[in-house]
């Protein structure tokens, strides 16, 4: 049983996080270094890229971190390049890097569409595209998208994240078919809704100190009534990473609490005292 575990292991391996100063990719970066993966990550700026390491120091971590817009292909080239001298072969990659705009989609202007595109969609194709190549010639690899609930369901004002993470799925079911050849494995994670900075807005407490409406809104469509927590998701993070799920690609796992399988309740008849995430 035990030979079975080692499966789970990420011993030798180096995996590339993208955006993971903080918020969902520091939580998987941290799973993939306890697992016994040496990490290498981007971030947008400088600051970040320090707010990072710093973060990663603190937990023991021995992180190789370094500005990159995944937007950018030159610099996504460098990156990998950087990575091959100073690291080694990138292993696994993990998408992850993204922004949303919540904007309703007749306001919204087409550079700030474009902006959600280039970093949500055609990031991932680029920094997917940089290491496939390696990974072709090593004879595996592990590439894993971040979709998102957005990739199955519409909601107002997210069109273009929608729109890229909807385009996302269908990438990740594409690799999975041009290179599954290759032993390398392309899928996607689909976390419900998660508390992290990035939906901070949405769970804002009102000026009368009343829960954000869009917070009851989700426990009332979350079986568990509450918010994901970034460590919830680090042990599927670890799974898609490892030996252990080989024969799986091209597939969004769903890791929403619930919310894709339940019709929801009336959000009137929630009781916070009950809540199991709110202090
Ligand atoms: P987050 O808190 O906004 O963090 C995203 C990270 O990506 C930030 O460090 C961000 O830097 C970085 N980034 C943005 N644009 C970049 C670029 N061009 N190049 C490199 N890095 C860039 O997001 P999160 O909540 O952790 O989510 C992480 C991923 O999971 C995203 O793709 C998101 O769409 C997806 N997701 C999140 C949830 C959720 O509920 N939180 C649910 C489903 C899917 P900045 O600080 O400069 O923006
Ligand atoms: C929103 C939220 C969601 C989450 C996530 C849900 O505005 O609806 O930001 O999009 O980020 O993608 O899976």
């Amino acid at each position: 049983m035990q030979d079975f575990l080692k499966n789970f292991s990420l011993e030798g391996k180096i995996a590339w996080v993208t955006g993971a100063s903080y918020g969902l990719g520091l939580a998987y970066a941290v799973a993939f270094a306890e697992s016994g993966a040496r990490v290498v990550f981007n971030d947008i700026n400088q600051e970040l890229v320090d707010k990072g390491m710093a973060e990663y120091k603190k937990l023991g971590i021995d992180a190789f971190g370094a500005v990159c817009d995944v937007t950018k292909e030159d610099q996504v080239q460098n990156f990998v390049a950087d990575v091959e001298k100073n690291v080694g072969t990138i292993d696994i990659l993990v998408n992850n890097a993204g922004i949303i705009k919540r904007i309703p989609m007749i306001d919204m202007t087409v550079d700030q569409w474009q902006q959600v595109i280039d970093v949500d969609l055609t990031g991932p194709f680029i920094c997917s595209k940089a290491v496939l190549p390696a990974m072709i010639k090593k004879g595996s690899g592990k590439i894993i998208n971040a979709c998102s609930m957005m990739s199955e369901f519409g909601r107002e004002t997210v069109s273009a994240y929608a729109a890229a993470k909807g385009g996302l799925k269908m990438l990740t079911r594409n690799i999975c078919s041009e290179y599954g050849q290759f032993n390398i494995q392309c899928n996607a994670i689909g976390p419900g809704y998660i508390a992290t900075p990035q939906t901070a807005p949405l769970r804002e407490k009102q000026p009368d100190g009343s829960m954000h409406p869009f917070d009851r809104f989700i426990r009332s469509k979350t079986p568990a009534q509450r918010w994901g927590k970034t460590e919830d998701l680090m042990g599927l993070a670890v799974f898609l990473a490892s030996p252990a799920s080989d024969f799986i690609n091209g597939q969004v796992v769903y890791i929403d609490g619930g919310i894709s399988a339940y019709i929801g309740q009336d959000p009137s008849n929630l009781d916070p005292s009950k809540f199991q995430d709110v202090d």
